[in-house]
C-alpha cells in the first residue's frame, strides 16, 4: 500500500491547503486568468446539497470535489482566525504515538514536507492564515 500523505492522519488540513493555492495557481495558468479563483461548496446551504460526494470512490469524479475542499479549507481558516494564537502549532502534530513506519504517519509531522509538491513547503508553513498566501474567504456564500 502506498502512504497516504494527505488523508487519515494530522496533516489533512495544511496538505490540502497546499493543494488548494496549487490548483488555482495551476488553473490561473491554463485559463490566462489570474482572477480565477476557487468557490467553496457549503453544505449549510440547501441548495448545495445534491452531489455523488456521498460515495467516496465517486467523489473525486464530481465537479463539487475540489469546492468540497474548500468549504474544509475555509472551515480551518475559521479556526485558525479563531483559534490560532492559543495554538501556535497544531498540537496533534508528532505527537502520534503509533510505530512510526506506520504509512499514516508517514509525512505527517510538523516539520514534513509537505508530498509531492516542490517548491517544497512543511505542514508548519502552511498552519498560517490565509492572508499569508494572499487569499481571503467572504462570509456569505
Ligand atoms: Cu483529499
Amino acid at each position: 500500500m502506498a502512504n497516504d500523505y494527505a488523508h487519515e492522519s494530522t496533516g489533512f488540513l495544511t496538505w490540502h491547503r497546499l493543494y488548494l493555492l496549487w490548483f488555482e495557481r495551476e488553473m490561473q495558468i491554463l485559463l490566462n486568468d489570474p482572477s480565477f479563483t476557487i468557490q467553496y461548496w457549503n453544505w449549510a446551504n440547501p441548495n448545495d446539497r445534491t452531489s455523488t460526494m456521498g460515495d467516496v470512490a465517486a467523489s473525486p469524479n464530481d465537479p463539487v470535489f475540489i469546492n468540497h475542499h474548500t468549504m474544509v479549507d475555509y472551515i480551518f481558516e475559521k479556526w485558525l482566525q479563531k483559534y490560532q494564537q492559543n495554538w501556535l502549532r497544531l498540537i496533534v502534530f508528532g505527537k502520534y504515538d503509533g510505530p512510526k513506519n506506520d504509512p499514516k504517519f508517514a509525512g505527517h509531522s510538523d516539520n514534513d514536507c509537505i508530498v509531492p509538491f516542490i517548491p517544497v513547503y512543511t505542514h508548519k508553513d502552511m498552519f498560517k492564515q490565509a492572508e499569508n498566501f494572499g487569499y481571503s474567504y467572504s462570509g456569505n456564500h
